[in-house]
């Protein structure tokens, strides 16, 4: 069976990464004796090439894997390769289909959506159509019978996930990957793997879609450290994305990786984007400087306390600060993500963010207005912020993921208001360019134009 795994995206955003998800599935899928599987990125090629390739590859299954903001152009390629190869199977996994099953397959051009965790599940389905086994009853595999859709609830998840093979890095070509905005903007232009040492995030932001679901599961330090290796030595590449939730939820196993990266001697730059900075320590954070780490990404949100609790992230902003100060003093560049917008979000709660943040020592803000996605614990119980149906009334167009659903000027003004105190102030711009790891043209452009963008209220 000839299986073509596609990645949507949503040309609207210029922020792309390595698309893991399909990484995973297809060494899985080689890994059980189906060979012929191919990766596309539609980051690179257009819609037309897509079916120059479709046209010569023939394949017998195509693995669609989307977010919601990419459903749009999830539901225009599936309709291009029904209308030009009938017989093709196109199935759909991902956290669009995870959070909004019914509207995914209502589209006809779909077969299957995968629920959850893809890579036994989609194996599952392969294998039954390669062998005309029955494909009704695949936990995790919905399907549409006549006008019936049946559900196969949500895959069951892999709990040992070293037994995963590693991401197939050999179906893309990751240095070219440099050409866009990554997760981390300070990468721009840099050479880099996206690497996830860990699933599953046992917190319950309201916010949150989690799809990996609420057990923390993670790679052995041993497994990271290999994976690492292979993207020095067989890639040539020594900027190293970490997307985990929360890297640092098992903190003796950061430890055990930063100790490892040390003794080793692996010269490696890391970047790592999901970290939950008030779980770190003192000994942890000069770990992190003798093994590389250039940069962290967290969440904030906010700087209320009493927000902390409503939103259910219960961060200790007490000990964010004090970890925060000490990043800093290592020189790590930070940055954490705001979130305005929500119900509960007062003058006071927004004067409370705004001086708690002007305090932190930190390199760079993230400021967002609420978007409230299906699946989360947010949507349940604001129904009508959820329906953001496209004129067809077929499937979400979440295209500007930055914009709540519902403008707000409110939102708009207090992130304004933030990113101005924030950025104006010649000290932060001294730590800017003091700590950013690459001091080059093109992130000092980008670094540039996003502030300005900010300032002149230009998203
Ligand atoms: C990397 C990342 C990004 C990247 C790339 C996103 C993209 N285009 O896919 C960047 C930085 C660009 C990004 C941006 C955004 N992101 Co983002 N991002 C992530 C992050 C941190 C990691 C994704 C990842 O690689 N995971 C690791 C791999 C192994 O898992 P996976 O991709 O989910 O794949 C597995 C399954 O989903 C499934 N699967 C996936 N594809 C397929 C395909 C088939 C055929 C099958 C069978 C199965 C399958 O099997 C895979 C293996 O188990 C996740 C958080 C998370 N924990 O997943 C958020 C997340 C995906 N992002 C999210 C959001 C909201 C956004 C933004 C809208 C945020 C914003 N306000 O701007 C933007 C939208 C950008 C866009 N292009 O449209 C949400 C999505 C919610 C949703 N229901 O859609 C998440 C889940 C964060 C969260 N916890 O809420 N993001
Ligand atoms: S926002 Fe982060 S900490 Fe909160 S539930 Fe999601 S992954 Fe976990």
């Amino acid at each position: 069976m000839k299986i073509l795994l596609v990645k949507p995206r949503n040309t609207k955003i210029k922020i792309t990464t390595q698309p893991l998800g399909l990484m995973y599935l297809s060494s899985y899928l080689k890994n059980k004796g189906y060979s012929e599987v191919k990766i596309i990125d539609m980051a690179f090629i257009s819609k037309k090439k897509l079916l120059e390739i479709l046209l010569d590859f023939k394949p017998d299954m195509v693995g669609l894997g989307s977010i919601i903001s990419e459903s749009k152009e999830t539901h225009e390629i599936a309709r291009i390769i029904k209308s030009y190869l009938k017989e093709c199977f196109i199935a759909v996994g991902g956290h669009y289909p995870t959070s909004l099953p019914y509207e995914c397959l209502k589209d006809k051009n779909i077969d299957f959506i995968i629920c959850g965790e893809g890579e036994k599940s989609f194996f599952n389905l392969v294998d039954n159509l390669s062998k005309n086994k029955d494909t009704s009853s695949l936990n995790g595999i919905w399907i549409r019978n006549k006008d019936r859709i049946i559900n196969n609830g949500i895959s069951d998840l892999e709990d040992i996930i070293d037994s995963l093979p590693k991401p197939d890095r050999e179906g893309l070509v990751l240095k070219d990957y440099s050409k866009f905005v990554p997760h981390t903007p300070i990468l721009y232009g840099l050479e880099y793997a996206d690497i996830i040492t860990s699933r599953g995030c046992p917190f319950n932001c309201v916010f949150c879609h989690n799809l990996m679901g609420k057990k923390f599961r993670s790679h052995s330090p041993e497994r990271v450290i290999s994976e690492i290796l292979d993207i020095k030595n067989k890639y040539d590449i020594n900027n190293v994305e970490i997307i985990d939730d929360i890297f640092n939820f098992d903190i003796d196993r950061a430890k055990k990786i930063l100790n490892m990266i040390i003794d080793l001697k692996i010269n490696v730059n890391l970047y790592i984007c999901g970290i939950r900075i008030d779980l770190l320590d003192e000994e942890t954070i000069n770990l992190m400087k003798k093994a590389g780490v250039k940069y962290v990404g967290c969440g904030l949100e906010s700087g209320s306390d009493k927000l902390q609790k409503i939103i259910k992230k219960n961060l200790n902003l007490k000990k964010f600060k004090e970890n925060t100060d000490s990043l800093y003093k290592n020189k790590i560049f930070i940055t954490a993500g705001i979130i305005f917008g929500f119900k509960e979000e007062s003058i006071k709660t927004f004067i409370e963010t705004l001086s708690y943040v002007l305090k932190l020592k930190i390199h760079s803000i993230m400021t967002a207005g609420l978007r409230i996605y299906p699946g989360t614990q947010l949507s349940n119980n604001d129904k009508d912020l959820i329906s953001a149906k496209n004129d067809k009334g077929l499937y979400t167009d979440y295209f500007s993921s930055h914009m709540p659903l519902k403008r707000n000027i409110k939102t708009s003004v207090q992130k304004y208001l933030l990113n101005v105190f924030f950025y104006i102030n010649p000290h932060r711009i001294y730590i800017i360019f003091r700590d950013l790891p690459e001091k080059n043209i093109r992130i000092l452009k980008l670094l540039f134009v996003k502030f300005i963008k900010r300032i002149l209220l230009i998203r």
